[in-house]
């Protein structure tokens, strides 16, 4: 089941493994960032690009989406290092023209690694493989939207598949799902079936709000933030800089991981004069090496703790909550040998973390994949939650819940609708536009996985992402893919999925944040938003990486004009002036009144929380639910272990910039397995040994991936860790996580066998 390791991909004669770093960005981070911009952009390029970026009148960083402080308070650089590289990524000089495709027979660009794909630069013209041959030629714009709607008539609505990555903004998504759903379906999965789902389903049941409860004021304001399953010092560099500020003003930090992560241990600020040369800021107060999986045990504990001292707001909890009667019951049959062997930790240590939560009147809790990516993910963020609701956190300046989004428009996506479930406004656009909206389910990620495997997909259509290296059990997913009669990606970059065609596939080639869009009216912007609710503008102002490029919007519009000539939708409008679909949206998506005057305001509009903003539960009953299931221990056999997939300091998902990872000490290289050197011990393996890396699931398939250098490293016991996306095909299609379908891709039981 195995794919070999491609070429260049770092059987790694060159990897090198030093100590990890102990801090992260300052000077290092922006020569680095300057570095990777240089390279790709030169130097005037550079300078014009990166100082635009995150500013009012600039392009929203497609890096993340931590958000940006009001307008006033902004910095001229308001990017790290890794915004840096995701914009060069991007503005890049480098082009992939159709002699490149003639050049290159797709079977030998399959052979290539992710990294070498992504390093070709940016796609300039419509490409299409006919079936059964092994290039791609070019085709007219007007051909590939033809024929696209010519397979979308020709299969059942329910057999086609929109997949949307979290890049694309407001206007293009909500379009996007007005064409899939005009035409008859719901299957609108997304990357956040693989990200954030666990969190919006833990917090709709919870509260009533699929959303984070907090603003960037709220953190500089928080007496206590805890950062629990989330690498911010590579993921979310701009969040450092929060924690820092809070810190300045008395917060206290505690980092939860079962990896040490420099950002999380030390930090300078590359940001301000005294971040390049200074010390830096230790961040955590405290940090707890808890194993993989052990969170809901904690917080289980953390809680009952808290109740046994009466730490409890009991005017907040009888006046706005329900189930913790119930719930404190279930607190007194805590077992604390079960606590100790799920987290791993010494139990005074439990106790001094709970303590910080008692000693805090302001607690921010903070989270990201090392929770949602569980198999007890939803069930351990609605743990999170009761010991915020106990503690009366939620509605109150500085405190609140913060699942920190990944893709920086991710959490617009879901508001514009891109949902596998028809949003509660859908009826709403069907009436106004005259067209029928589908009610039932459509296909999430693994769910149209699963459909594809069964022949049950025809076409599949991508607005941007990369599926296929994206998602988990690679020799399914490919098979999947194959088995399409089209296959069709709106793409800035050539990637994995490119190379693993249907029957017939399309690149579709468009426009990029960074670039400018002009259309009939004139030149456009579009809007996002970020992971605290805020909504603002984003425009490019690049030339555009070639003329042939279109727009999201413009693909979208064009593709719908060719599947339904006659459909009622204004489709030419909205592609000629994007206030058109801003009228829309404002005229049916709640929060969104007055739309294009509020986000011509500088720093945009925030949308409406009723919990935060009011203490109001848009729950059934009109309350916050304390739940208590039962606590799940992760069963690891003998000789095995868990192990959990991240990113690496030079990568964005599956786009990998480069092979260092140098805050954990890894260069020119990346298939590499942390392993702490106690079960390197026990396991009579020495460090630097090459190893398979073979997962061990209930289907007894063989999961294999193959050579990997073993890395002592302090993770915690009995937890391994590499890197995503050559780690997913360990991930069992299968194996999610309960109540989100979430891949478990932080929760692999594997074993190592010598190369
Ligand atoms: N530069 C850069 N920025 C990015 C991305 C990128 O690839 N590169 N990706 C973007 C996207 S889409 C996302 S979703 C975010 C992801 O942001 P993160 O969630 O920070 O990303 P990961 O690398 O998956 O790191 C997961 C962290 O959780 C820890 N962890 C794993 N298992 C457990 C556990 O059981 N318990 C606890 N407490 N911790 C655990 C890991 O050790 C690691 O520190 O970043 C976004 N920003
Ligand atoms: N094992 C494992 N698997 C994981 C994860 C993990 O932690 N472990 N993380 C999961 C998570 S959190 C996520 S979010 C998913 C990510 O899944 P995706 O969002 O599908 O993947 P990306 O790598 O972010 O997509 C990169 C591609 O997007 C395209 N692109 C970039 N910018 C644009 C643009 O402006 N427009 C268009 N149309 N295309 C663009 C480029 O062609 C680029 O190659 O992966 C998931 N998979
Ligand atoms: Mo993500």
């Amino acid at each position: 089941m195995a794919r070999k390791p491609p070429k260049d991909d770092i059987g790694d004669r060159d990897l090198r493994i030093e100590p990890p770093e102990r801090s992260a960005a300052g000077l290092p981070g922006v020569t680095h960032a300057l570095g990777a911009s240089f390279a790709q952009m030169g130097v005037r390029r550079t300078a014009l690009t990166l100082l635009r970026i995150n500013q009012a009148n600039g392009f929203d960083c497609p890096g993340c989406a931590w958000p940006e402080p009001a307008p006033g308070a902004r910095s001229h650089t308001e990017f790290c290092e890794n915004g840096a590289k995701a914009v060069a990524e991007e503005a890049t000089l480098r082009r992939i023209t159709p002699e490149f495709f003639a050049e290159h027979p797709i079977s030998a660009l399959a052979e290539q690694s992710d990294h070498w794909l992504g390093q070709q630069g940016r796609l300039t013209s419509p490409m299409v493989r006919a079936p059964g041959a092994d290039h791609y030629t070019p085709i007219s714009w007007d051909d590939a939207f033809a024929l696209t709607a010519r397979h979308l008539r020709e299969a059942e609505p329910a057999e086609s598949v929109f997949y949307t990555s979290g890049r694309t903004s407001n206007e293009a998504a909500f379009l996007y799902q007005l064409l899939a759903r005009a035409h008859g379906t719901n299957n609108l999965p997304d990357c956040s079936n693989m990200c954030h789902e666990s969190s919006g389903v833990a917090l709709t049941g919870a509260i009533g709000v699929g959303k984070g409860s907090v603003t960037l004021e709220d953190i500089h304001r928080a007496a206590l933030i805890v950062v629990v399953g989330q690498n911010p010092g590579t993921n979310h560099p701009r969040m450092l800089s929060a924690l820092e500020e809070a810190k300045r003003r008395g917060a206290k930090i505690l980092a939860i991981n079962p990896l040490p992560e420099a950002g999380l241990i030390n930090f300078r600020n590359p940001q301000k004069p005294r971040g390049l040369v200074g010390k830096g800021t230790p961040l955590a107060d405290r940090f707890l090496h808890i194993r993989v999986g052990g969170d809901q045990a904690l917080f289980r504990a953390i809680a009952s703790l808290l109740v046994e001292w009466g730490e409890v707001d009991r005017s907040f909890v009888d006046r706005y909550t329900s189930g913790f009667d119930g719930y404190r019951a279930v607190l007194r049959t805590l077992d604390w040998a079960g606590v100790a062997a799920a987290t791993g930790l010494a139990r005074e240590e439990i106790v001094a973390a709970a303590k910080m939560f008692a000693a805090s009147d302001a607690t921010i809790v903070c989270w990201a994949m090392g929770l949602t990516q569980q198999r007890e993910a939803v069930a351990t963020i609605r743990e999170l939650v009761n010991v915020q609701l106990l503690r009366g956190m939620i509605g109150r300046p500085g405190a609140g819940l913060c699942p920190v989004r990944g893709h920086s428009n991710v959490q617009g996506d879901r508001t514009m609708g891109i949902w596998h479930e028809p949003p509660r406004w859908s009826a709403a656009v069907g009436d106004l536009l005259g067209v029928a909206m589908p009610t039932t389910t459509g296909y999430d990620t693994v769910a149209a996985l699963r459909a594809m495997r069964d022949g049950r997909v025809r076409v599949f259509m991508a607005l941007g992402g990369n599926f296929a290296a994206a998602t988990p059990d690679t020799a399914v997913t490919e098979a999947a893919l194959r088995s399409c009669a089209l296959t069709v990606h709106v793409s800035t970059k050539l990637n994995r999925s490119h190379v693993v065609p249907g029957e017939t596939s399309l690149i579709l080639p468009c426009l990029g944040r960074t670039e400018r869009d002009r259309q009939l009216s004139g030149e456009q912007f579009v809007t996002v938003e970020d992971s605290m609710s805020a909504v603002h503008s984003s425009r490019g102002r690049l030339a555009p990486a070639a003329e042939t490029l279109l727009s999201e919007v413009s693909i979208v519009s064009r593709l719908a004009r060719a599947l339904a000539p006659d459909s009622p939708i204004p489709w030419a409008e909205y592609e000629a002036d994007y206030r058109a679909i801003r009228d829309v949206i404002a005229a049916t998506v709640p929060g969104f009144d007055d739309f294009e005057a509020r986000v011509a305001r500088p720093g945009g509009f925030t949308l409406p929380h009723p919990p935060r903003d009011r203490l109001e539960f848009p729950t059934p009953s009109g309350k916050a639910h304390f739940t208590a299931g039962a606590l799940s221990l992760i069963e690891v056999p003998e000789g095995r272990l868990l192990l959990q997939t991240v990113r690496s300091h030079d990568q964005y998902n599956t786009t990998i910039y480069g092979m260092d990872d140098r805050y954990r000490g890894i260069h020119a290289g990346r298939r590499v397995v942390f392993v702490n050197p106690d079960d390197l011990k026990a396991l009579g393996i020495a460090d630097g040994t090459m190893v398979d890396l073979v997962s061990e699931w209930s289907d007894e398939v063989e999961r294999r991936a193959p050579r990997f250098r073993v890395v002592a490293y302090p993770s915690a016991r009995g937890c391994a860790a590499t890197y995503f996306p050559e780690a997913n095909v360990l991930v069992p299609l299968d194996s999610t996580a309960t109540g989100s379908n979430t891949p478990t891709s932080k929760q692999i039981i594997i074993r190592l066998e010598p190369a």
